[in-house]
Formats: C-alpha cells, sequence, structure tokens
C-alpha cells in the first residue's frame, strides 16, 4: 500500500531556518495546514504513518530531507544545516525496521530535497545543503540501483525541489534562472510565470490528481491546459518557511 511517513509540527516551528525571502511561520495556522496536507494524501490513497515532533528540532516536519528511498533500500541522510542533524535518529529507527539502509557518512551533506527520482533517473541538485562528497556517496547508491544520476548546479534558492517540481511523468515546473536547464534535458519543462516564482510546488499524487499550492493559480491554470487536475491548498506558513509540498513527507509502497 502507498504509504506516507509525516512529522508533526512543534512548537519551536516559528524558529525554523528561514532565508531572506522567509519569515517566521505561524505555529498554530501551519498545523491546521499540515493536517489539510495529511487529509489530501489519506484521500489520494497513502497510508499515513506519523512520527511524533521534538521540540529540540523546529524544521523536523521537513521530513524529506532526512531519507530518501530506492525501492527497498533507504538512503539516511546527512542534512547540510548542522540545525537539522539531530533530525536523523528517529527517522533512521523507522526506516530500519522496513528498509535495508545505507547512510551518507561526514563530511558528505544531502538534503532529500535536493534529491528528484524521474524513471531510472536521479536528479541530484549541487546546492548549498548537498556538497560535493554527499553527491559522490549519492552516485554509489544510484548506480549499485542500476539507475543513472544526474548533477543539477541549483543558485539562489534552497534546494533542487525549490525550483524544480515533478508534476507528472517525465514533467516538472521550473523556476526560470535557478537552476541550469540544460541538465534536465528529456524533461517536458513548464516555466513557473514570473509573478509567481517560487511560490508554485506540487506533489503528484495516486489518484492522478497534483496537489500544489494555492497561491500559484496561474501556474495551475497551465497545468490543467495540458490535461492535468490540480487540487491546491493553502500553505502559506509551509512556504514561509522555504517548504514546499513534497518536502513533508517520505512517500513509499509499505
Ligand atoms: C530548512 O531551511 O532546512 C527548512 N526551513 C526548509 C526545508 C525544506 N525542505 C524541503 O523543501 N525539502
Amino acid at each position: 500500500m502507498p504509504t506516507a511517513l509525516v512529522r508533526e509540527i512543534p512548537s519551536s516551528f516559528d524558529r525554523a531556518i528561514v532565508s531572506p525571502r522567509g519569515r517566521s511561520p505561524d505555529v498554530d495556522l501551519a498545523r491546521k495546514q499540515h493536517r489539510v496536507y495529511r487529509d489530501h494524501l489519506e484521500e489520494a490513497g497513502y497510508e499515513i504513518e506519523t512520527l511524533p515532533a521534538d521540540e529540540t528540532c523546529p524544521d523536523c516536519v521537513f521530513i524529506e530531507d532526512t531519507a530518501v528511498i530506492f525501492g527497498e533500500l533507504a538512503l539516511i541522510t546527512r542534512p547540510g544545516a548542522q540545525e537539522r542533524i539531530a533530525e536523523i535518529p528517529p527517522v533512521e529507527e523507522f526506516l530500519r525496521e522496513r528498509f535495508a539502509t545505507t547512510a551518507v557518512e561526514a563530511p558528505g551533506t544531502l538534503d532529500g530535497g535536493d534529491v528528484m527520482i524521474m524513471g531510472r533517473t536521479v536528479y541530484v541538485g549541487a546546492s548549498e545543503r548537498t556538497n560535493r562528497e554527499g553527491i559522490y556517496q549519492l552516485r554509489a547508491v544510484v548506480h549499485g540501483q542500476g539507475m543513472s544520476l544526474v548533477v543539477v548546479p541549483v543558485e539562489g534558492v534552497l534546494h533542487l525541489k525549490s525550483a524544480v517540481l515533478p508534476v507528472g511523468d517525465q514533467i516538472v515546473v521550473v523556476t526560470p534562472g535557478k537552476v541550469d536547464e540544460s541538465m534536465l534535458d528529456g524533461l517536458r519543462i513548464v516555466h513557473e510565470p514570473e509573478a509567481e516564482h517560487l511560490l508554485f510546488s506540487a506533489l503528484p499524487l495516486p489518484d492522478g490528481t497534483v496537489l500544489t499550492t494555492a497561491g500559484a493559480p496561474a501556474t495551475a491554470s497551465l497545468l490543467e491546459e495540458m490535461g492535468l487536475a490540480v487540487s491546491p491548498i493553502d500553505m502559506s506558513e509551509i512556504l514561509a518557511a522555504d517548504g514546499g509540498l513534497t518536502c513533508m513527507s517520505i512517500l513509499y509502497d509499505g
């Protein structure tokens, strides 16, 4: 059964790491928005597994960054922000009971938000959070799975998936100017309209709809014109802390 592993929002979420374009999120509203997100995943067919929040880890709701699943194997990451390293142990413990695991070792850093899997190709963002050593270690795992790895330089945003969002089979929405698009050769690219730069985030669901952020209606319309069914939800407080729709879950076949 498709399963989504999520993590509760701690009361310390108002101290989440935020970029200069972000702001401190409202914790109560963020929790309401997180419930809506979980409900949509559940309605779309995911079984939800929930890890409790850790008050000492303000960003722990962004669980995507802590592990990447390749079939039967879970790669435990090593987050590029030192203050997020303590998020790892409970996630690792949970995944170890269900998957074979391997882990990124120091000095490597890798955030799950930099990893985008499209069919048999894995794209990794070379970002401020994911370093060369982390990419080197990821490459060994990816090749071990018989998959190929493409490294995408990322500038001016947190992660690869801050600016490149899968919305369907080989289709991505890209924020212009943030990634080297020549590395996305072979993917169908939809450009986020300028007025909505970095307001769009998406998560394709197993029921065929694409969960999108409500603050990006023009981008959503472009997807509808392509025949995709979109389901917009308000995630203002998640976006405020530089998160998106992929970052609040780890998805796998349970
Ligand atoms: C951070 O700066 O690490 C968090 N405030 C946001 C992480 C978002 N993660 C993601 O999109 N995968």
